[in-house]
């Protein structure tokens, strides 16, 4: 008989209540739940992949432990075996704690990709997993992605996590650069999916919106305006922004008045900048910036927003801190309809780091941000011989070979580890190189609580999801494969009697006591709406709550709350941070003195690749038959003319060559992509030898980041540079057969 289930779709920031409805352990459809508190019913089509990962045949449901052919070297035809729990755990331990004993502490490197933040049980596992390994080689894939945000956020209010939120449900003006919430569903901000509805609200109650992107995105149709822009100079166009605020006296501080330093400094230093080199080496003109200075400043309330398109780009800590700074000269920092912070249930702010540079890595001297280095070094730090070096990886819910700058980099680095631990439910690009993967239970098979996303809310609630379905692999959820995984190894890694002994009651004692629905339980009741140490005191929220609200439970819209909520020392917002000022001359010296031109005189590759999100597909979802049947997405988007001016057609395959790679694509022409700029998907790439993925390797596309640029990197914060590469294109050949390329056959075929 059908029954219903309602949880939160884990699979981005959006988090979606859905409405799962099954029939025993087959899932019968999937729908956005109407009364969820945050979506309303909303959903993107990515929810209903859920289901065809849950009846994955692929995906994987006891340990594998590669057997090599050489046992000197991996090869990808090595064989796979299963195996049991124990046996992988006991393995996996033991030679981690081996390689430690041997070579010390930082011999182990750690790697978290994207799915880390989108679970419960890995999310619990990173801090202690960093502590009993102890080792300061931690990766995550943050410095493919937002570390930008977090580096200005440290600075300029005290936390890495004091997240900045668009106020999307109450602003009168928006000033977009760099994302699509269309396709993305909104990027650093939870409203539950559809947000271009909260774009069409802004206009509709008199307000405005502006895109600033290098491509007029799905999401332009929502606004007011698009202006295009050439990639990696956004720090220019809001200094221009900054200085016509200023010189026109429209700066104000608002209700932060008191509570700001710095605020001369920055008026000086945009004022160094001239508005008609801005408008030239931006492609926007001056009266345009002018213009949306004057509304911006003018408007009642107004944000300046921007995402990955200003992240993962040169110049990236200096876009960031730009944004925000015409938040705060507007008086819309901690606004209501500018800049505003959640009050998430479970604060997660006090436990967590937020540092820089108080130790560097050992190759090339890269500082530490809160704790980690960036990608771009693991490769280094695992390939250069001398002590510390890396030799064993534990990596989990990242696939860095197609997500990674330079993909072919990221596949030398893994063929050189001793020994990497893979925890993943799949045999993909990059688990492939693993010695032993240790495959976590499905989505359905667990709880789930937001422990990081609510840092991202546009209202405050809370949620949780129990699990739909209690299967045999449910005891192994990340959380459990880690607790057990760490509680080998710490005692095998010890040589006295006495601490080991210490080490397996401890162990024991954790997995008595320990669960995540326990930790979400602790959580609730120590955070700022739970009860606390009074047993008396009715709480506004608990666990028990919770689960009798499956929709979730509303906690009000965001409030004020600066300075209290300031993590500087002075509880003063940071305007002109030293280590942000101090990386203008680099900015300059490329848009003002002649670092551009000197680039493209010198350079054979005249154009620049960005990247594009596509709407019914995320990275590992790839497996999902129903999210990627029909004609492959991964096309080559080019202007008109730069397609003219290389004889390439609109059937044309096309090759992209940069430093690092080329790729052959088919291409599509449009005017919706800036001249001098193309676009492709990015994730795709799949069918390559060794992996285990028959949906995603029938559909394989190519891999963007094979052009991507591993010494490409914003020099200031150390996120990658994965927008704005330079590349050239040439037509291969013209009138391709499309419907061979994408073997859609072959899918039906197995999927039948
Ligand atoms: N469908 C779908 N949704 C997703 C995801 C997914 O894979 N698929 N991933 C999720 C994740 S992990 C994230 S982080 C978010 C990302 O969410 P968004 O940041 O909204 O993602 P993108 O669609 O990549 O938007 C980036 C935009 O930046 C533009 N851009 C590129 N270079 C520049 C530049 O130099 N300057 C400016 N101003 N713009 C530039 C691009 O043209 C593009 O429109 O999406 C989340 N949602
Ligand atoms: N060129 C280019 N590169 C990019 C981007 C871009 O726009 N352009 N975007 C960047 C961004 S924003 C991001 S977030 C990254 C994303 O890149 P990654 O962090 O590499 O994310 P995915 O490729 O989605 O891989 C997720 C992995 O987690 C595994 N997984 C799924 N569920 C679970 C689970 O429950 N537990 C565990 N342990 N594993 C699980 C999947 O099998 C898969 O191996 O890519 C970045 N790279
Ligand atoms: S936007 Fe789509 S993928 Fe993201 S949480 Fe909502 S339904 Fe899931
Ligand atoms: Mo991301």
């Amino acid at each position: 008989m059908a029954q219903l289930h309602y949880r939160t779709c884990h699979l981005c920031e959006t988090m979606c209540g859905i409405e799962v409805e099954h029939d025993g352990e087959q899932i019968l459809a999937i729908r956005g739940d109407k009364n969820d508190v945050l979506s309303q019913g909303n959903i993107c089509p990515k929810a209903t992949g859920l289901q065809d990962i849950h009846s994955c045949p692929d995906r994987l449901k006891k340990p594998l432990k590669r057997v090599r052919k050489n046992p000197d070297e991996k090869s990808l035809d090595d064989e796979w075996v299963e195996i049991e729990w124990e046996e992988a755990l006991d393995y996996a331990a033991g030679e981690l704690a081996r390689i430690q004993n041997q070579h010390g502490r930082d011999s182990i490197a750690t790697y978290w990709g994207r799915s880390t933040a989108h679970n419960l049980g890995a999310l619990l596992a990173v801090a202690p997993v960093q502590k009993i390994i102890g080792s300061r080689n931690i990766y995550t894939g943050s410095t493919v992605d937002q570390m930008p945000h977090n580096f200005v956020w440290h600075f300029m209010l005290g936390h890495q996590f004091l997240c900045t939120i668009p106020d999307i449900n109450r602003t009168d003006y928006y000033l977009m650069l760099g994302t699509n919430p269309k396709i993305s569903n909104g990027a650093q901000m939870s409203t539950g999916a559809n947000p271009w509805k909260k774009l069409n609200a802004i206009r509709e109650r008199g307000g405005k919106c502006v895109l600033i992107d290098p491509r007029r995105n799905e999401s332009a149709k929502y606004m007011d305006e698009h202006h295009f822009i050439r990639p990696h100079s956004d720090a220019m166009f809001l200094l221009g922004i900054i200085q016509v605020i200023f010189a026109k006296g429209l700066a104000s501080p608002g209700r932060m008045a008191g509570h700001i330093n710095g605020w001369e400094e920055m008026e000086r230093l945009a004022a160094q900048f001239d508005l008609d080199r801005i408008a030239e080496v931006t492609g926007i003109a001056r009266a345009d910036i002018e213009r949306i200075a004057e509304e911006f400043a003018s408007a009642k309330s107004a944000v300046c927003y921007g995402r990955t398109g200003v992240s993962m780009v040169q110049f990236a800590g200096l876009t960031q801190w730009l944004m925000q700074v015409v938040n705060v000269i507007t008086g819309n920092m901690d606004e209501i309809g500018g800049m505003m912070f959640p009050k998430p249930a479970i604060s997660s702010l006090p436990l967590t780091n937020s540092s820089w540079n108080t130790y560097q890595s050992r190759v090339s001297d890269r500082p530490e941000f809160s704790g980690e280095f960036p990608m771009a070094i693991l490769g280094e730090e695992i390939m250069t011989p001398g002590e510390g070096q890396v030799r064993a990886l534990v990596g989990l819910a990242g696939n860095m070979v197609l997500s990674m700058a330079d993909g072919h980099h990221s596949e030398k680095l893994l063929q050189a580890l001793e020994f990497y631990v893979a925890v993943d439910p799949y045999l993909n690009e990059t688990t492939r190189f693993a010695d032993v993967i240790l495959p976590p239970c499905g989505p359905f098979e667990k709880g789930h609580y937001d422990m990081f996303y609510h840092l991202y809310d546009t209202i405050n609630w809370s949620k949780y999801s129990p699990p739909l379905f209690i299967t045999e692999h449910s005891q192994w959820t990340d959380f459990e494969i880690f607790r057990e995984l760490m509680g080998r190894f710490a005692h095998q890694r010890e040589q006295r009697a006495a601490r080991k002994f210490l080490i397996r009651r401890a162990h024991s004692l954790v997995r008595r006591l320990l669960s995540p629905e326990r930790i979400v339980a602790l959580g609730l009741r120590f955070g700022p709406y739970g009860a606390g140490l009074n047993p008396f005191r009715k709480a506004v929220l608990s666990l028990q709550k919770l689960k009798d609200n499956p929709h979730g439970v509303f906690l009000g819209d965001l409030e004020y709350s600066f300075p209290e909520g300031l993590y500087t020392p002075d509880k003063k917002i940071q305007l002109t941070p030293q280590v942000l000022v101090d990386d203008l001359p680099r900015l300059k010296a490329y848009f003002v003195e002649g670092g551009m031109e000197a680039e493209q005189a010198e350079s054979e590759f005249d154009l620049r690749i960005i990247s594009r999100l596509t709407n019914r597909t995320l990275g590992w979802m790839h497996h999902s038959y129903r999210l990627i049947k029909g004609r492959n997405p991964c096309e080559l988007m080019m202007h008109p003319d730069d397609a003219a001016a290389r004889g390439v057609q609109a059937d044309s395959r096309v090759r992209v060559t940069s430093r690092t790679g080329e790729i052959e694509i088919p291409v599509t022409i449009s005017e919706d992509i800036m001249p001098g700029v193309v676009c492709m998907p990015n994730h795709w790439g799949h069918g390559r030898k060794g992996t285990r993925q028959r949906v995603a390797n029938a559909n394989p596309g190519v891999s963007m980041n094979d052009l991507t640029d591993i010494q490409g990197y914003d020099e200031l914060t150390n996120n990658a540079i994965v927008n704005g590469v330079p590349v050239k294109v040439e037509v291969v050949d013209t009138a391709s057969d499309r419907e061979v390329t994408h073997e859609d056959e072959h899918v039906e075929e197995y999927v039948a």
